[in-house]
């Protein structure tokens, strides 16, 4: 709804949580975005999880309330059953079956936090929950991606390639297409592949540099068309993101995965929004920016 009637301007996200490199890629191709409502009647709930890409995420209880049950990143390799898969249900008795789920006595105990009407819970990267509603209860959330926490969505992609790799190794010598086949099954499982990944960070990158170019022209007009929310957090965190960007392209064409990935359909030269991207930096710094 605030994609496609933003004139009824429904609700604005707080400044801390609006640079949104996910919601702002997805909304450029047009595809669809990270933002939901989830409404659920009183005792239905999620099964355990990380949230996709292992990105934040925001909820906000419009009403009702919920409980949310909360482990720090790294606990969920003990909540693993014997196949590595993760428990669906963290509560269940099962759980200390040591048969079923081997290492579930070193867990620790989850955070537990009561989530009323009209209160907002941040739910931190690649931390596990499981959340129940304990009346009906409506709430929006939005899950969102920015420089910080860009390199562990990046090393939650290799963790999920080496994982498919793990499951088709039998067939690596055998098939052609092997690699190729591997960026397909990634992207089915996790929505996205490193061809895509590459695409998204191009996006986010020259949106910055459209941005700083208009901010630093003799064009004094401040580049509100940009972007509302690239103009609210300024300059700065522009030319901090694009730090970030150039950051993570570095490993992404340092790997040897991405080395081997077929780019011609995704027109991109990574080496070239490299470059430019470091100019826009360079000519940046040692500017007065408004
Ligand atoms: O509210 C729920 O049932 C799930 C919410 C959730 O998983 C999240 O916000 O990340
Ligand atoms: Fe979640």
């Amino acid at each position: 709804m605030a994609r496609d009637f933003p004139e009824h301007n429904v609700y604005t996200t707080p400044v801390f949580f609006s640079s949104d490199w996910l919601n702002e890629y997805w909304n450029t191709i047009e595809v669809d975005d990270y933002r939901f409502v989830y409404m659920g009647p009183k005792g239905s709930w999620t099964p355990f999880h990380a949230d996709v890409f292992r990105s934040y995420s925001w909820s906000a209880n419009i009403c009702g309330r919920k409980k949310w049950l909360l482990y720090p990143p790294g606990q969920e390799e003990f909540l693993k059953d014997t196949h590595g898969n993760l428990a669906y249900d963290v509560t269940a008795a099962d759980l200390r079956d040591k048969h079923l789920f081997p290492h579930s006595d070193k867990a620790c105990q989850p955070l537990e936090i009561i989530q009323e009407a009209g209160e907002i819970i941040f739910v931190p990267s690649g931390w596990h929950h499981q959340v129940y509603n304990l009346e009906d209860t409506i709430s929006i959330n939005h899950n969102w991606l920015n420089g910080c926490n860009i390199d562990i969505m990046w090393q939650f992609l290799q963790n999920e390639l080496s994982a498919v790799q793990r499951e088709i190794e039998e067939w690596r010598t055998s098939m052609d297409s092997w690699h190729q086949h591997c960026q397909t099954i990634m992207k089915s499982c996790s929505g996205i592949d490193y061809g895509e990944f590459a695409s998204f960070l191009k996006i986010i990158a020259e949106n910055r540099i459209a941005f700083l170019s208009a901010c630093s022209s003799a064009n004094t007009d401040y580049p509100r068309h940009l972007s509302e929310t690239l103009a609210a957090l300024g300059p700065h965190h522009a030319a901090f993101d694009l730090q970030r960007v150039v950051h993570i392209l570095e490993c992404l064409i340092c790997s040897d995965d991405f080395k081997r990935l077929d780019l011609s359909t995704l027109n991109l030269q990574p080496e070239s929004l490299l470059q430019k991207i470091r100019e826009t930096i360079h000519s940046t710094r040692g500017q007065h920016l408004p």
